[in-house]
């Protein structure tokens, strides 16, 4: 790297160069590995201390009580499983350490394995959400690799079980770099080496991979590759349209890894009530299913991701499903209304194959429904769920303990809102549109956006709503709203409007074509002379250039590109430039405590970083020095009883 910048140097090139040139130009020498970790740490925790965390509310560091990590150890040694021996029990097949989990049976003998396994299996299997839509729905996505891997043991231990966790994918991708300021490539690692026993499940969604727009073919292919290598074992893959064109070319892709692959359906309307729609029938979830099904997907997901089916529509769906198709069946909801338990006890009446809960301390709400309650409402019943109810009591209280540290990023969503069946939002856009309807002055008319974003679906046709064609209505709602628009005027005027960038994507077909087509009259007044297209984005757009993003990144790794960071790069080109420069200022942050990491450290506080294995830092915070007059301060700190001082910029 040395040489490679000497012979790359502007100035060497055009040869203007003598003996000192080595000695004047320190920056020949930046491929040199960040040093001082431990001094960027602290620049960090001077950082936030003074300055806070974005999103939080400056505020003194909240008391928080000891979290008590569960050890499997003491577990093993406390739970007696013989005590789980009554009828109605769920352990009908014992925790045998020479029975193979699904993960053992997915490496040893494949998907199609898989597949046959669950279908023997008598009770429903469950997937855990708490790692990922969990947190997405009621955390805004904050959760922390570090609060993960504390817990991550013991999880592989008690959820042995399970058909998987979904713990990667949706929005957890971009939040990591964007907020949290780690790499999301590092937790799947991490958390791998930790939870070697369970099969781990992303949501990808179709051509959108992790985004919110389409990529470029060679980059999705190689996402899903790379993801696979890493340690996915099942690639849960959506439409925001439902659109089977969009799905083929990422679910045969998937098939290629020799992973799970689960063929996705997002539930949309009300197959109870035939004057809702005459696009979302039974016949038309159950016809989807048959076209999964035939691209040869391993099992079927029913994505409720607005919490809109109701208990009988599940039973009455599940059954069909389970006749018409031979594949597992797996549901999804959000307990917005409440009835989640509800629903996931009919589908089980219903012989649903597989169900997604969360942990309880993180489930309700706008999240999935609890597993043990789930358990509770089947006892008695001839199926229940495969679950070691005592050890989510046990996580419960770890949870519990951590969701207190991520209060400011709260869902406004506590309630039961049954008020979604009308709007069909998905649970975790009600907290964003509301933002920004506040950003655009629209704070006090936020019932009137509710009701336009239920107005605006039937204006684009009746369209299925979950990211990003969620975010397309929603901006529309509040572009709509903001200019007192109604279905009528928006035609009559739009070809002197000027509409969201989102809208006139989709008009355009840019993420794809709903199920009952376009809205012509719009789509002209939208699009004016610009032509929209009807067949997969992907054929419209550019290979990524991996060239070009190993050439930029060598420049700034200082360690070999590897593919992760190139594919990041594809899919948030801003992001994770502001993501590297942010660790070039501030160094690995997630090694740090969550309390301290988002409300930084109160005076003469200690706390201790393990900076690797084996090497540990104690900080402590000394004193705050006085705002000088170049808007700096400097703060000062005992680290491993050494005194040590950085110098911040005051923003407050
Ligand atoms: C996502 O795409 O992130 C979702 O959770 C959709 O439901
Ligand atoms: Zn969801």
């Amino acid at each position: 790297r040395f040489i490679e910048n000497i012979i790359k140097h502007p100035q060497f090139v055009s040869g203007e160069y003598d003996v000192s040139f080595i000695d004047t130009h320190k920056e020949l020498f930046d491929f040199i590995p960040p040093r001082n970790r431990g001094n960027k740490l602290l620049k960090y925790i001077a950082n936030v201390t003074v300055n806070g965390f974005p999103g939080i509310e400056k505020t003194e560091k909240p008391h928080f009580e000891l979290r008590q990590v569960p050890k499997i150890k003491g577990h093993r040694t406390n739970i007696h499983r013989e005590s789980f021996s009554t009828p109605g029990d769920v352990w009908t097949k014992p925790h045998d350490e020479k029975a193979l989990s699904f993960k053992q049976i997915l490496d040893q003998q494949g998907p199609e394995a898989v597949s046959k396994a669950i279908l023997g299996t008598k009770n429903t299997l469950l997937t855990d959400t708490t790692l990922r839509d969990a947190h997405q729905s009621v955390l805004t996505t904050r959760l922390r690799t570090t609060d993960m891997r504390e817990i991550a043991p013991f999880m592989n231990e008690t959820m042995r079980d399970y058909f998987s966790l979904e713990m990667w994918g949706g929005a957890t991708f971009d939040v990591a770099y964007n907020f949290l300021k780690e790499s999301p490539w590092q937790r799947l690692r991490d958390l791998r080496q930790l939870i070697p026993d369970i099969p781990f499940q992303m949501l990808l969604r179709a051509s959108n991979a992790v985004g919110y727009k389409n990529y470029p073919d060679n980059l999705v292919k190689q996402f899903i590759k790379t993801s696979a290598q890493e340690g996915i074992d099942v690639f849960r893959i959506f439409d925001s349209l439902n659109w089977l064109e969009a799905l083929k070319f990422p679910i045969e892709t998937a098939l290629g890894t020799g992973k799970i692959v689960e063929g996705t359906i997002c539930y949309t309307g009300d197959i109870l009530n035939p004057q809702r729609s005459s696009l979302y029938t039974l016949d038309y979830y159950v016809n989807m299913a048959k076209e999964l099904e035939a691209l040869g997907v391993h099992t079927i997901a029913i994505k409720d991701m607005s919490g809109v089916l109701k208990p009988e529509a599940a039973y009455q769906l599940i059954s069909a499903l389970k006749q018409e198709v031979s594949l597992p069946i797996h549901l999804h909801t959000h307990d917005t209304t409440s009835t989640g338990v509800a629903i996931y006890s009919r589908a089980i009446d219903a012989g649903v194959d597989i169900v997604d809960t969360a942990n309880a301390a993180l489930s309700g709400q706008n999240s999935q429904p609890d597993a043990n309650a789930l358990y509770y409402t089947r006892l008695g019943l001839d199926r229940n769920i495969n679950v070691d109810v005592e050890a989510n009591d046990i996580m419960q209280n770890y949870w519990k303990e951590t969701r207190k540290y991520y209060t400011p990023f709260e869902s406004d969503l506590t309630t039961a809102w049954t008020k979604v069946y009308d709007y069909e939002m998905p649970g975790g856009q009600y907290s964003n549109l509301r933002m920004q309807a506040q950003s655009l002055g629209l704070g006090d008319r936020y019932d009137a956006v509710l009701d336009m974003y239920h107005r605006v679906n039937f204006l684009f046709g009746d369209i299925v709503k979950v990211t990003p064609s969620s975010k397309v209505v929603g901006d529309m709602a509040l572009f709509m709203v903001q200019n007192d628009l109604d279905e009528s005027s928006v035609i009559a005027q739009g070809e002197a409007l000027d509409f969201p960038q989102s809208v006139i994507s989709f008009l355009k077909g840019e993420i794809g074509q709903p199920a009952g087509g376009m809205n012509k009259e719009l789509q002209k007044v939208v699009l004016k002379n610009e032509t929209a297209i009807s067949d997969r984005p992907g054929n419209h757009l550019a290979p990524f250039d991996f060239k070009e993003a190993e050439e930029e990144l060598n420049e700034k790794l200082y360690k070999d590109v590897d593919m992760n960071s190139m594919l990041s790069l594809g899919m948030y080109p801003k992001v994770f430039r502001e993501y590297l420069n942010f660790i070039e200022d501030f160094g690995q942050v997630d090694i740090i405590d969550t309390p301290t990491f988002l409300y930084g450290m109160k005076l003469n506080e200690r706390i201790v970083v393990d900076i690797e294995p084996g090497k540990t830092l104690l900080v402590e915070l000394t004193s705050i020095g006085p705002l000088k007059e170049n808007g700096t301060r400097i703060v000062y700190f005992n680290l491993n009883g050494m005194p040590e001082q950085v110098e911040i910029i005051d923003n407050n």
